[in-house]
């Protein structure tokens, strides 16, 4: 390194500079390597303490002599990049001059253009390659420069392109960034929330080595590539997961890393190197890092720099600094890069200011790029990561390329569209160009016949989103018959009722191989240990050790062909597999049947964001939020007991969600969503919570599995209605024993009804109102509430372990006075019985809520609820579980 400049002993220093020369250049690299780390080895087992360093020199990884050739035709391929770029500059151009506002992105795309345009001339296998497509995510926003290849391609219209971000016209249009849910046939990878690219991708590449040691796939050799921002690895979902990789020795799997250095607001690292910094990281976590910093331009300079000047003042810089040359031009950086050391300013002596300026950088070489990614594609054993140092609205014009307001920029004006057009040599007047039209050259022409053959001969193009149906056979009817028939007198919970179905599940001979059960770190509190030893655990490696319990019947097995992921305490990393099982049907056409299940606490509340991008990528899948209810869970506390997750997952479009009481309920819904999801094949995600209070599950009342899967069935009816209780999940228990109250102390008999889904309720009512409402010619309908509840305007109480606003939301479609009760507020450690009662939402609440009620409608006299208050000693300065 270069950081001691300062030498105490010069002769000395060449010498052992000599040697290893020699050793180079008599033996080669790896010679030279070995005799460096015996020569650290023995220094460091004298004393020498070596510091810690995982940072190489800053220069390119790949040197010039070791650079596979560039096997393209780089004229015609300039051709088409520029083209590209155009088409991606005017699309925005455009979109923002016809509806100000509308917004989108230039200068990302500016900047990586050539990463793009090599990767799709002669990396990105598409969908018809016999080893079939790789999996790419595409930076989200870089989406106009894919769609412009999209539209050189002949995939998209003109008027496709002219209504980008404009969905809702007419003719249909583009969405502003990668989401499956819009653009089903094309984009496969949301992609813009930031972070999730990383890890999604990482753990995509975990799950194909999963289906292939599995037998489930073949080997073909696919690859996961990911494009990344130099801003977006500062999410701690970018860089958290990182280690999984070597760990895994996912080969399959190629990060590119755009460094431009900037994000939205400025520099990524203005007074450091974020190449450096990253460089350090993924080497430390194993990686296989490939620089792609200085475009062949520089390989001159760096081969005469003899003094070691131009490497020590490249490592000095920072990326502050390095902004500021894209943007002041040739003689500012004669005068404030090379003018640092005289040896420097005599290096560049005979080179012009404009020289200076327009030295190429590595990610805007073809040449460069390509070799990074060939030598990427070649490595064995290890994920890749591939630094490629860019411009960041590379092209835009002395008002767009490197400002820190780039990233803002939304259109070109007159002047700055002249420029773009002379700069990339667009075949356009200056009548035309200033009109930013959208430009195709002909079918025959060389570059689109050349662009044509690229795509062919790697199967076809990309982005691309596999939509072909594939059925799955159904599990056998009797798998479900253990939890329809109810458990006797036996108590047990619904995650344990869940976990005896699931292990009948992954027995099934046909379904049971698919299933993929996901667990961080959770699986004996769920008491899915006889799994472990069932179906084993997924490892890669298989298992290298005798486990602490080998001679246990359960003991922890991992195996090469292990069926379950185990990803340990890593909620985000196992909803990565779960969206990557969960999308096997699109990527790998194989329906996969994940079951994450995990404590319902650490599910929506901290990875929403990935549920919500599982939706997007039309994920489907079993997710179980575990040790649920804010009172159920008893001993946990504040920080455990998930009373909201309901309330989340009622706003995520594509979730259904279930709070069961008993087990048949569990083996209705699960039923339903295998044949929902896997053979009508709708894009949906089952959330069922599951609790852990052990109760009586009694047996399948008749002709009621519609209506537990609309979210509501009935208990009891009652003769003369004076008032309806509804009882959701574990809390039903609760609303029964009010019920038994009410008749024996009040002498009122409520109808009862079991509640499965608020939100599937609310739903259903909700798009019944709406065709009533557009419909006023036809037949008024009724939605499953409205028939079950009739127009009977009694009062009703509804009870819930979640939020008061879970039970709400079907309180505008219940016909007469709507009551919640709920568990609002934060969490505390105690008995369920005590937790209860704090919380208000215990027999006796119940109870005094009904009566309540009955008063408000006129019809008891105040003077009961006092006497309830009284009865059942409910303390009037209790303390409100909901004020803090
Ligand atoms: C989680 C999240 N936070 C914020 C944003 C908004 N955002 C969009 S682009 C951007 C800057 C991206 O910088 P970088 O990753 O360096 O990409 P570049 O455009 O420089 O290639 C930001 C902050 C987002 N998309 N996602
Ligand atoms: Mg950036």
């Amino acid at each position: 390194m270069y950081k001691q400049y300062e030498d105490a002993d010069p002769e000395e220093t060449q010498e052992w500079i000599e040697s290893i020369e020699s050793a180079l250049q008599e033996h080669g690299a790896e010679r030279a390597r070995y005799l460096l780390e015996k020569l650290i080895d023995f220094a460091e087992r004298k004393g020498a303490r070596m510091p810690f360093n995982t940072n190489t020199p800053y220069i390119n990884t790949i040197h010039s002599f070791e650079q596979e050739p560039f096997p393209g035709n780089r004229k015609i391929e300039r051709k088409i990049k520029s083209l590209v770029r155009w088409n991606a500059m005017a699309m925005v151009t455009k979109a923002n001059k016809e509806t100000d506002g509308i917004g989108g992105h230039i200068s990302t795309f500016a900047s990586s253009a050539t990463l793009y345009e090599v990767a799709f001339n002669h990396f990105l296998k598409g969908p018809e390659h016999p080893n079939g497509p790789d999996m790419v995510y595409f930076q989200g926003h870089a989406s106009p420069g894919i769609y412009a290849r999209a539209f050189l391609e002949g995939r998209l219209t003109e008027k496709q392109l002219e209504n980008f971000r404009r969905e809702l016209s007419p003719e249909g249009g583009l969405s502003s960034y990668p989401h499956p849910w819009l653009m089903e046939d094309f984009w496969q990878f949301p992609t813009v929330s930031m972070g999730l690219t990383s890890i999604t991708a990482l753990y995509q590449a975990r799950f194909m080595h999963y289906m292939e040691d599995r037998n489930i796939i073949e080997k073909t050799g696919r690859k996961v590539w990911a494009f990344l921002g130099d801003g977006e690895m500062d999410e701690p979902e970018s860089l958290g997961a990182i280690t999984l990789a070597p760990r895994e020795k996912l080969d399959n799997l190629i990060f590119v890393i755009n460094c431009n250095l900037q994000r939205l607001d400025g520099p990524v690292r203005g007074n450091g190197k974020v190449i450096q910094e990253l460089e350090g990281t993924f080497r430390g976590a194993g990686w296989n890092v490939i620089k792609v910093i200085w475009g062949t331009d520089w390989d001159r300079l760096i081969e005469k720099d003899s003094t070691g000047a131009l490497a020590k003042r490249m490592e000095e810089v920072v990326d502050g600094e390095l902004l500021k040359y894209v943007v002041a031009g040739g003689a500012y950086i004669r005068e404030h890069f090379f003018g640092k050391y005289p040896e420097l300013l005599n290096l560049v002596k005979d080179y012009s200011d404009d020289d200076l300026w327009h030295l190429r950088l590595g990610g805007h070489d073809p040449e460069k790029v390509y070799s990074a990614y060939a030598e990427a594609v070649k490595t064995k054993g290890k994920p890749t990561v591939i630094l490629a140092r860019t411009i960041k609205g590379y092209g835009l014009g002395e008002t767009g390329e490197g400002r820190n307001i780039t990233h803002q920029q939304k259109k070109l004006n007159e002047e700055e569209l002249l420029h773009f057009r002379d700069r990339f040599d667009i075949p356009l007047s200056n009548e035309e160009t200033i009109k930013a039209p959208f430009y195709k050259p002909p079918d025959d022409s060389e570059e689109m016949i050349y662009l044509q053959e690229r795509r062919k001969s790697l199967g076809g193009y990309l982005p691309a989103r596999n939509t072909s149906s594939i059925k799955l056979i159904n599990p056998k009817v009797d798998i479900f018959n253990e939890a329809l028939s109810g458990y006797g007198e036996r108590t047990l919970s619904t995650t344990m009722a869940f976990v005896r179905l699931l292990s009948k599940l992954v027995k099934d001979p046909d379904v049971g191989k698919y299933i993929v059960p996901i667990i961080p770190d959770e699986a004996r509190t769920f008491g899915m240990d006889s799994l472990f030893r069932q179906i084993g655990i997924y490892a890669h490696t298989g298992q290298l050790y005798e486990p602490v319990d080998s001679d246990q019947f359960l003991y922890y097995k991992e195996a090469k062909d292990g069926q379950i992921l185990e990803e340990g305490i890593n909620e985000a990393g196992a909803m990565s597999s779960f969206i990557a099982a969960a999308t096997a049907y699109s990527n790998y056409g194989v329906n996969m049947v994940p079951f994450y299940i995990y404590y319902s606490m650490f599910g929506f509340q901290r990875i929403w964001d990935l549920i919500w991008a599982a939706g997007d990528m039309r994920a489907r899948g079993f997710l179980l939020g575990a040790t649920a209810g804010r009172t159920t869970l008893n001993g946990e506390g504040l920080q455990h007991q998930d009373g909201h997750s309901l309330l989340a997952a009622a706003a995520t479009p594509n979730i259904k969600a279930y709070d069961l009481t008993y087990a048949y309920e569990i083996a209705v819904v699960i039923k339903e969503g295998i044949k929902e999801m896997f053979q009508d094949q709708k894009d949906v995600v089952y959330y069922l919570t599951l609790e852990n209070e052990n109760y009586v599950h009694p047996k399948l009342p008749d002709d009621i599995e519609k209506d537990i899967i609309k979210g509501m069935y009935k208990i009891r009816s009652t003769e003369k209605p004076v008032l309806r209780l509804l009882g959701s999940g574990p809390l039903m228990g609760e609303v029964l024993a009010a019920a038994e109250l009410l008749e024996k102390d009040w002498n009122i008999k409520p109808g009862i009804w079991n509640v499965t889904s608020f939100s599937e309720l609310r739903r259903e009512a909700e798009e019944t109102e709406r065709w009533n409402l557009i419909n006023p010619d036809k037949k008024y309908k009724k939605s499953h509430l409205e028939k079950c509840l009739s127009k009977n305007k009694v009062p009703t109480v509804a009870v819930s372990d979640y939020v008061k606003m879970v039970a709400e939301q079907i309180s505008p479609y219940v016909p007469g006075k709507y009551y919640a009760l709920g568990t609002d507020g934060f969490g505390r450690s105690d008995t369920r019985e005590n937790l209860r009662h704090f919380f208000e939402v215990d027999r006796y609440y119940i109870v005094l809520k009904a009566i309540r009620a009955l008063e408000y409608d006129g019809k008891i006299d105040k003077s009961i609820a006092e006497k309830v208050i009284k009865k059942y000693s409910i303390d009037p300065n209790k303390p409100s579980p909901i004020t803090v």
